[in-house]
């Protein structure tokens, strides 16, 4: 195999059906960056009346360490918290990862393509591993290599994600292209990142340099979408802000992560540009701001967080739309796996194995 992915010819995706996937790990409760940076715009891309995948990652969750049970329970819980965000199950094909084997047989293939090289550079491995990286799961190490076969065992077009997931998209375009040319063939995408909105990069409340995590050690640091109105007014008015009022032009907003994270997240939250709320809000001081962007939150999100209990009351439906998701989703992964195999040179002689 060639070291490089470089190619001369990369195939455009102009001749696969548009077809968007995209998912979340179940690896804690959904937070208000994965609702702006993912959710909320998995829902648009479904309401545009495109093909749309979404996938509850659980086997990217178990490269860190998960208790068995609250995995179970955070995997119900995300898919509560797309359906409560406006995923229908019966327009978006809604799932858990690991009810498809295609995932991980293809991500093997994958192991085989990507080189070390490249999944050395990932920055993400280099922040969640940090200083103790030899102490690490070899599955965090090839978590690109995983959330490549994710995307492309679908032939997907599109995938729509928060900033921080653009250096493994790229990764998942390299992988596509190595494939292609090491066989000769024009086989997989090479995908269009979506990354939109106001809200691409939710930062920590309590450090505007740091991404809203929902592994962050501290609660205060982030919105949980199962947070009640005491929980999200208080995080919003202890959230670390600088003694400036706001500034009257959105440049004013250079070196100041903080008041920039609030007003992007107001913007999000309103449908509005980060401008639009600087004309509205420019000059006055965190007193004000905080509190109103509080209430919007507080407006947005509360509907959401009581059909999430709602759904939550009744586990065996959400097992039940997840199971059939499986189901339909594993139709459109396994020809696809099967080709791929074929291209590969594997014997597939079993009647019953697609
Ligand atoms: N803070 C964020 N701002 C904007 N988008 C975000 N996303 C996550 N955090 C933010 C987007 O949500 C989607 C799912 O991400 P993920 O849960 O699979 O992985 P992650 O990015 O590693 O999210 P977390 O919350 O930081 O999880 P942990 O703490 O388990 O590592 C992606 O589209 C991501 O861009």
């Amino acid at each position: 195999m060639n070291e490089s992915a470089t190619a001369s010819t990369a195939p455009a995706t102009a001749r696969f059906r548009q077809r968007i996937f995209s998912g979340i790990q179940p690896s804690g409760g959904l937070t208000l960056g994965n609702y702006l940076g993912a959710l909320k715009r998995f829902v648009e891309k479904q309401d545009e009346g495109i093909e749309t995948v979404y996938c509850l990652v659980d086997l990217h969750a178990i490269t860190v360490w998960q208790d068995p049970e609250k995995l179970r329970h955070a995997t119900r819980e995300a898919a509560a918290g797309f359906i409560a965000s406006g995923i229908d199950p019966a327009r978006s094909i809604l799932f858990n990862q690991s009810q498809v084997a295609a995932h991980a047989e293809l991500a093997w293939i994958f192991n085989c393509v990507a080189r070390m090289g490249w999944l050395r550079r990932m920055t993400q491995f280099k922040d969640k591993a940090g200083k103790n990286a030899e102490e690490a799961s070899v599955g965090l190490f090839a978590y690109p290599n995983l959330m490549a076969a994710d995307i492309l065992a679908y032939h997907a077009t599109h995938v729509p994600v928060g900033e921080d997931q653009k250096q493994h998209l790229e990764l998942t375009r390299d992988i596509a292209i190595k494939f292609n040319n090491d066989f000769g063939v024009d086989f997989f995408p090479v995908v269009e990142p979506v990354i939109e909105g106001a809200a691409t990069r939710v930062m920590s409340l309590r450090d505007g340099t740091r991404k809203m995590s929902k592994s962050d050690p501290s609660d205060m640091s982030r919105i949980n979408l199962t947070d009640d109105a005491d929980a999200i007014a208080q995080k919003f008015r202890k959230a670390r802000t600088d003694p400036e009022p706001l500034p009257e032009t959105v440049e004013g907003l250079d070196g100041r992560p903080e008041a920039r994270n609030l007003v992007n997240i107001y913007a999000a939250l309103a449908d509005r540009t980060p401008a639009a709320v600087i004309a509205e809000f420019g000059g006055k001081g965190f007193g004000v701001f905080k509190p109103a962007l509080a209430d919007l939150a507080v407006e947005k999100l509360r509907p959401i967080s009581a059909e999430m209990t709602r759904l939550m009351a009744d586990v065996a439906e959400i097992d039940r739309i997840l199971g059939a998701g499986a189901e339909r989703a594993d139709a459109i992964a396994r020809p696809i796996l099967a080709d791929c195999l074929d291209i590969v040179g594997m014997v597939r002689s079993r009647p019953a194995h697609g």
